[in-house]
């Protein structure tokens, strides 16, 4: 789909925390997440489902495509604090985010969090996200960030 790039795109989050998180990304779901400490522009931000590129501190130009979910994950009953947590579309081996931090870009929205009737359908619609994901970060090649 071709998506029109909303005027408040595309949003640079500068170098953020990563704290722990669930621990069932990846155990659970099969879809690692670091989750990344909130600050006021992502708190102002709707929830939901959007995409953009992780931009590496250590690798000169070279973005990675991200899937990024924003909120209260109402399929695991509502967290009390929203939850700002991105999929980076790239193999890495297993290392751990814990205690870097990252910046990245957000292009636009995808959709709403929605409740799901089973995981497996929730792991159904994220692998979704992260196809319209690469599609789009393709096509828009913002890779000058
Ligand atoms: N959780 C939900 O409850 N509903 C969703 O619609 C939802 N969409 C997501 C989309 C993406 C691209 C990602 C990476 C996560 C999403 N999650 C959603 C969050 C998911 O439940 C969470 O990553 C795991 O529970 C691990 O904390
Ligand atoms: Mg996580």
């Amino acid at each position: 789909p071709d998506k029109p790039i909303s005027p408040r795109f595309p949003i640079l989050v500068r170098p953020t925390a990563i704290i722990s998180g669930f621990g069932r990304g990846s155990s659970e779901l099969g879809i690692p997440t670091a989750n990344v400490e909130s600050n006021e522009v992502l708190n102002s931000l709707e929830t939901g489902v959007y995409f953009g590129y992780y931009l590496p501190s250590n690798e000169l130009n070279q973005v990675y495509a991200m899937s990024m979910s924003l909120g209260y994950n109402p399929f695991y009953g509502n967290l009390i604090e929203k939850a700002v947590e991105i999929h980076i579309i790239h193999d890495f081996k297993g290392k751990s985010f814990y205690g870097c931090n990252i910046s990245f870009v957000i292009l636009g929205y995808l959709r709403p969090e929605l409740n799901f009737s089973s995981l497996q359908v929730l792991i159904d619609e994220i692998n979704k996200d992260v196809e319209i994901t690469k599609q789009l970060c393709s096509k828009e090649g913002y890779l000058s960030y």
